[in-house]
């Protein structure tokens, strides 16, 4: 039976508010209604499509993921080919491209051509086919000839249309692409996989190739996928503007998802000004990027210039220092930390990476280390993203020399002799010392003095190593009771720098409940549990005499938490140092206990903090955030009340404006700091 007129209007009107609503959310990240009504609307086309199957279109909002995998992929042959980038690694090498280019157009090297600039994705390329309006085809660049039929898989993609939008484009029009997957979709898809014991994967680059091949739509179809289209390949029966940058706007006009970083620059400078923009912007975009691509924006030009052994003329990358680099792991020795956590870590040849020289990398826990089968000798991916600490990534299985040796963890501590023991279920080993261990007492008193907690300036590591190894100091207390004749006799310690140390380690004693509970350096009280801790309590005999359920009924405080304050303060030896700080003089303001409700005029607000105030500093509006009851948290989100902007703000800012997050100046924080 056919469907009546009635409900073939009505299911083709259903699919075309579905298709807005997915565009606002997944390509403007602009969504214009709430979820439920999305999916309200997605279940009517659902039934209507159920009770009359001849509803049913290929570009159905309802038909992107396929029910059966397919057999294998077909090859699809472009009919243009997908040509690749050259690259330059340095300015000169941009340089000699602009000259290149200007001779070859007849042009003066000083002249002002333009260039549409965009950051280089680093995910995978993709074509997209679409006929009338309708996307018919996906596939892989492959060898830029020839690619794997993925139609099933980009059909999942929520940011790619399945039929486009307004009005004016091509009968036949091919897209080209990279589809990625940002780093929060990264970072949430591995640790899921790690949880369960999955495979798990390197970088974001080859998690989007990888789910891009898979047989399973299914599959493809629960990763976090996104795409930005950068080009145009096969149009037919109409045409596209006669500049790149028009080009791109047109796309995003029939509502494919182009990046909103790119720009018309002009010249070599506006080249290398962009690259230093976005070069500074990089560790802060939600998606990788390996450089930046400029391409010549008028079309004649990139005509005349054509192409050379498959890469144009007219384009290149400019390429950010690489983020992933070959190293050989020289040893694998184990640190001790703080809380006694016995953390393999591998000594390196010193590599260039991410911008720096790397001669360290954590392996994180012997887990991992078994895991990826590290092993001295052997020849590692290391990778420095971001301010992340750098990581090995895994081995090079092909260069493993004979005889590359397999290290155990130790039985005792490296440090002190005392036994390491790991508990059930946790990852991390530990050394049983406490105290009594020199490396964790060395971490304990840096985290003590660190700016966050009691703030001594002039007590690096060097000399806090130097303390330990002589035993002139035990515990935090004893730093109150160094001399200057004791501290003279120490190696690069003067006259003049043991008085200075003196009277910051004397200023360092009026402070503040909340830095003093963070700088015990209890586990798990981090500077927002002991800021809580300390509104909650106003004094520290409250928090020492506290128990267990109102320990947890503090803000941010469970179970764990809790029981780790109760058994820090039910250890002698930790009493006895908190009566001995006391009695040397550290000292801060008591207050009355807050009352339940309200922790202060701005308590359970939720801040982000971006750029650089004019003259507050970041931690000064932090303490005076947590002071007023609020919370401090590093990346805006739908919780976010308020962000704090400065000078230089960048995506925080925008993120903010997306999500209608409420944006204030110093001058705005300090009205909301101070109206009660
Ligand atoms: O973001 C990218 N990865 C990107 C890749 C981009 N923004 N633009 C690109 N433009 C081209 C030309 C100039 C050939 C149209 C590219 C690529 N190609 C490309 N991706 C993989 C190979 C070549």
């Amino acid at each position: 039976m056919s469907a009546s007129a009635a409900d073939r209007k009505k299911s083709a009107s259903l699919r075309k508010q579905i298709w807005h609503h997915n565009h606002q959310y997944h390509v403007l990240d602009e969504p214009d209604v709430p979820d439920a009504e999305y999916d309200r609307l997605v279940r009517e086309l659902q039934q209507l499509e159920a009770d009359n199957p001849d509803l049913v279109t290929a570009e159905s909002p309802t038909q992107r993921v396929g029910a059966k995998p397919i057999k294998a992929f077909g090859t699809i042959a472009h009919q243009l080919p997908m040509l690749s980038l050259d690259n330059a690694f340095n300015a000169d090498e941009l340089r000699d491209f602009h000259r290149r280019v200007t001779d070859r157009l007849g042009l003066d090297a000083e002249s002002a051509l333009s260039y549409s600039a965009e950051p280089k994705l680093d995910g995978a390329a993709v074509s997209l086919l679409y006929e009338d309006g309708v996307l018919v085809r996906g596939a892989t660049r492959g060898d830029g000839n020839s690619g794997e039929d993925i139609t099933h898989n980009v059909r999942t993609i929520l940011a790619v249309p399945l039929q486009l939008m307004g009005e004016g484009f091509p009968r036949t029009l091919e897209v080209r692409g990279e589809v990625f997957m940002p780093r929060a979709g990264f970072a949430a898809f591995n640790a899921a996989a790690a949880k369960n014991d999955e495979k798990t994967f390197v970088n974001p680059r080859n998690a989007a190739a990888g789910s891009l091949r898979q047989l399973d739509p299914r599959l493809t179809a629960e990763r976090p996928l996104d795409i930005y289209v950068y080009s145009v390949g096969v149009v037919d029966g109409g045409s596209v503007p006669d500049r790149h940058s028009e080009i791109l706007c047109k796309l995003q006009d029939w509502g494919l998802k182009v990046c909103p970083e790119r720009k018309v620059v002009s010249g070599i400078d506006g080249c290398l000004e962009f690259y230093a923009d976005i070069g500074a912007k990089r560790d802060d975009l939600p998606y990788e990027i390996d450089g930046i691509v400029y391409k010549i924006d008028r079309l004649d030009y990139q005509q005349t210039l054509g192409f050379v052994s498959r890469a144009p003329r007219w384009a290149i990358a400019h390429k950010f220092p690489a983020q992933e680099e070959l190293t050989v792991v020289r040893d694998i020795e184990f640190q001790v930390g703080r809380t006694g956590a016995v953390t393999p870590v591998a000594r390196l040849a010193p590599v260039f990476v991410g911008g720096v020289t790397v001669s360290n990398a954590t392996l994180h826990n012997m887990d991992e280390l078994n895991r990826k089968d590290v092993r001295v000798g052997d020849t590692v991916i290391v990778r420095r993203a971001g301010d992340v600490i750098p990581e090995v990534v895994k081995i090079v299985p092909d260069r493993r020399p004979i005889g590359a040796k397999i290290v155990k963890i130790p039985s005792q501590c490296p440090e002190c002799g005392s036994a390491v023991i790991r508990e059930e279920d946790e990852a991390v080993a530990r050394c049983t010392g406490g105290l009594f261990c020199a490396a964790q007492r060395v971490e304990a008193l840096k985290h003590f003095v660190s700016r966050r907690a009691l703030d001594i300036d002039g007590l690096g590591a060097k000399l806090i190593e130097q303390l330990v190894d002589i035993n002139r100091v035990k515990t935090p207390a004893d730093l109150f009771d160094l001399d200057q004749d004791g501290l003279m006799g120490l190696e690069r310690m003067g006259e003049k720098s043991a008085i200075n140390l003196l009277a910051s380690i004397d200023a360092s004693k009026k402070t503040t409940l909340s830095r003093f509970l963070y700088a015990l350096g209890i586990r798990e009280v981090g500077e927002a549990t002991a800021a809580s801790l300390a509104t909650h309590y106003g004094r520290l005999r409250n928090v020492m005499d506290a128990d267990e359920a109102g320990l947890q009924s503090v803000q941010d405080v469970g179970p764990v938490v809790a029981s780790r304050i109760l058994s820090f303060f039910g250890e002698q030896h930790n009493q006895d140092v908190v009566q001995k700080l006391i009695e040397s003089g550290v000292s801060w303001p008591e207050a009355d206990p807050a009352p339940a409700a309200d922790d202060g005029h701005l308590s359970g607000k939720v801040f982000v903090l971006t750029g650089t105030l004019p003259t507050m500093s970041r931690d000064e509006a932090k303490d005076r955030i947590q002071a007023a009851g609020g919370k401090v948290t590093g990346s805006v989100s739908k919780k976010t009340d308020f962000l704090v902007a400065g000078e230089k703000s960048g995506s925080k800012l925008t993120s903010a404006q997306k999500l209608e997050v409420a944006i204030l100046d110093e001058g705005g924080l300090e009205k909301l700091l101070i109206d009660q």
